[in-house]
């Protein structure tokens, strides 16, 4: 590094250390300047000052009703034509079955997404939302990406607005953070072209938020986007936070090739995803968390990214599909000691949260006990805030 990057990375570590928000072109400087251990020196300064030592798990299921989608997006493995040999639709029987697994469990959240199926009406997606909620009102239902809100919009000629109202009536707890791949034209016009456009996702956040619904951001990363595209992105999510502060967490998505068609590309590598995620830290000054998902990480990487930037590994993550179809050979589920083990051995203090980031106490003596499929008693579940 020369005198004038030597001076320039000193100004930045001073504004980190000062809590002075960073520039796009300190972002681009640290991108493809700086060496990954400054960049997870400087995450970690932000990282300890707004978490401490605390390293936050949830316990949680995914649900994805149907894979059959009408949209191609490039980068996806989980989709499956109408009438594709693994095209899948599940009843409101199997729907509620999951729900019961999950609730019986010892879950605090049902994480929901999926296709937008070609013959499915609006109501299809409303129901999945109030049976479940009829049924088990104590699973915080994180639901439908904002790809999907525009997809509903799209089916009924209504404000987006009016359709998260009625499903928040209807039980929905929070978004989840897909669907924003990269927002820049230049990527996403040739990633997923049709789906909702960058200003039609960050509106439909700015609309949940309003609401009084809080929801994460991600970012998928490592195919054909460059460091301009992913300050691009991060900066318009910081800046709708400033006017909301409606995000809980953001989460970089590591892409994975396999059974796509971008298969010729490579996986992005653990450097990118550590680079990513101290990045991601240091620009996203307004976010308070930063989530190191171990299904798209791999667990090595997840527990290293505890010390770049993350504070968050996200949950036991039952019945994942979407990067499993796409190559993910992290296992289907961690057990909460597994989880509560791999953040000890980060160095980190483990903590159960609830989607809205509520501390979850739970009995030791019983959560220890706990493995998939033996239910983890629901009476001694509280939140201390
Ligand atoms: O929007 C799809 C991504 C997202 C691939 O909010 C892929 O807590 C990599 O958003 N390689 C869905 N990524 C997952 C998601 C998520 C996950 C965990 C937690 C939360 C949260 C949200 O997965 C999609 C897309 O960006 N995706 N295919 C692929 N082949
Ligand atoms: Fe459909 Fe979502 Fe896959 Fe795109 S990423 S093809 S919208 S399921």
């Amino acid at each position: 590094m020369d005198r004038t990057a030597e001076y320039r990375l000193a100004e930045i570590r001073d504004k980190v250390q000062n809590n002075i928000r960073l520039t796009y072109d300190d972002g681009l400087f640290l991108d493809q300047q700086v060496d990954l251990l400054t960049l997870g020196e400087l995450a970690n300064i932000v990282r300890e000052r707004k978490n401490g030592n605390i390293a936050y798990y949830n316990v949680n299921e995914h649900l994805n009703p149907t894979n059959v989608c009408v949209y191609r997006c490039n980068f996806c493995a989980f989709r499956s034509d109408l009438k594709g040999p693994r095209a899948y639709v599940m009843s409101d029987e199997q729907i509620l079955e999951r729900a019961r697994e999950a609730n019986d469990r010892g879950c605090t959240e049902l994480h929901i997404v999926g296709g937008l199926h070609h013959l499915k009406p609006y109501e299809w997606y409303l129901n999945i939302i109030r049976i479940i909620h009829n049924a088990f009102p104590r699973l915080h239902l994180k639901a439908y990406t904002a790809v999907e809100w525009d997809w509903f919009a799209r089916l009924t000629g209504r404000p987006t607005k009016d359709i998260l109202a009625e499903f928040r009536d209807a039980g929905l707890g929070s978004l989840p953070g897909g669907g924003a791949e990269i927002f820049h034209p230049e990527v996403r016009e040739r990633i997923c072209e049709h789906k909702a456009n960058a200003e039609n996702w960050l509106r439909i956040h700015q609309e949940a938020h309003e609401l009084g619904l809080r929801s994460n951001a991600t970012m998928l990363y490592g195919h054909i986007e460059n460091s301009h595209h992913r300050l691009d992105h991060l900066l318009r999510l910081r800046e709708l936070q400033d006017r909301t502060g409606g995000f809980q967490t953001f989460i970089p998505l590591a892409f994975h090739p396999d059974n796509t068609k971008l298969a010729h590309l490579s996986k992005p590598s653990v450097l990118m995803d550590l680079r990513v995620m101290a990045l991601s830290r240091l620009m996203l000054d307004n976010f308070p968390h930063i989530k190191a998902y171990w299904i798209m990480l791999g667990i090595p990487t997840a527990q290293i990214a505890l010390s770049f930037g993350a504070d968050d590994i996200d949950g036991t993550v039952v019945h994942e599909k979407i990067y499993h179809d796409a190559g993910s050979t992290s296992p289907q589920e961690l057990t909460v000691e597994e989880i509560r083990r791999l953040i000890l051995e980060a160095g980190r203090t483990p903590v159960e949260r609830d989607t809205l980031y509520h501390e979850v106490i739970r009995d030791h003596a019983v959560s220890r006990q706990w493995s998939p499929g033996k239910p983890l008693h629901l009476e001694v579940l509280t939140t201390a805030n």
